[in-house]
């Protein structure tokens, strides 16, 4: 059985990863801001899972509470970046610049943060799996992805580099890059409104959450010797044949 730490525990990918390595008798350590929402699902989960209420994004704060938790769980075996956020759908001449500073320092900077403060320990004790959660908007471009579909592209980019400096380590690296995905509050972020977000998933069978903590539990259950380097899932019904033409 393995120690995991996951950010972005709280709900939507996060909490259903929660409630399936839980379930597989993982322990998991469950990061996130939401104090309420972590006690909730610890409540939920019993004491293999260990709630830690921090903003990644307060690096002081997170160095604090990463030097406590690598003390007290000396033995993590997987870090899986799930916390990351989208904030708007404008065009990039139209975007708000505050926006892509908190998909920066989100999706990008306090991914980094935490890889840095648990990367060295993994290599020390030769085993180790960080998993990074990419999207299909890091792969494929669409108008108002801009900075959201950079901030993925860069995850992606990084889990592949990340595996070039590991080699001759045990220490894993896989990238899951998910397509539309209904059952989180992914897009009502993003669109700041509750009501336009479910219409994005009406009449269509998105991915689930569980879809996505399902195929994360099995590229952290596979083989020692096996890397999942990088996975891509779409509902059957998305496609990328998005090409679009402007005509005068
Ligand atoms: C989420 C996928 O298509 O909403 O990362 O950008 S999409």
């Amino acid at each position: 059985m393995k120690t995991a730490v996951v950010t972005g525990a709280s709900s939507g990918f996060g909490a259903a990863l929660a409630r399936k390595l839980v379930a597989e008798g993982h322990t998991v350590l469950g990061l996130a801001r939401r104090q309420d929402k972590l006690d909730a699902l610890a409540a939920e989960l019993g004491e293999r899972f260990f709630p830690v209420s921090v903003d990644l994004t307060d690096r002081a704060r997170a160095d604090a509470v990463l030097g406590d938790l690598m003390a007290r769980f000396p033995n993590i075996d997987v870090l899986i970046n799930n916390a990351g956020l989208a904030l708007g759908v404008d065009k990039a001449q139209d975007a708000k610049l505050e926006q892509w500073d908190t998909m920066v320092a989100t999706n990008i900077s306090a991914l980094l943060h935490i890889t840095h403060a648990l990367l060295p320990g993994m290599v020390k004790q030769n085993k180790g799996h960080i998993i990074n959660l990419g999207s299909t908007a890091g792969e494929y471009a669409y108008a108002g992805g801009n900075v959201y579909g950079a901030t993925k592209a860069f995850v992606h980019q990084l889990g592949l580099n990340l595996r070039a400096d590991l080699s001759g380590t045990a220490v894993r690296v896989s990238t899951v890059a998910p397509g539309l995905c209904s059952g989180t509050d992914f897009s009502t972020v993003r669109l700041g409104d509750k009501d336009k977000a479910a219409a994005l998933y009406q009449n269509v069978d998105a991915l689930t959450p569980e879809d996505i903590a399902n195929t994360i539990a099995w590229i952290m259950n596979a083989p020692a010797h096996m890397n999942v380097n990088y996975i891509e899932l779409m509902p059957v019904a998305q496609s990328f044949a998005g090409l679009s033409v402007h005509r005068k």
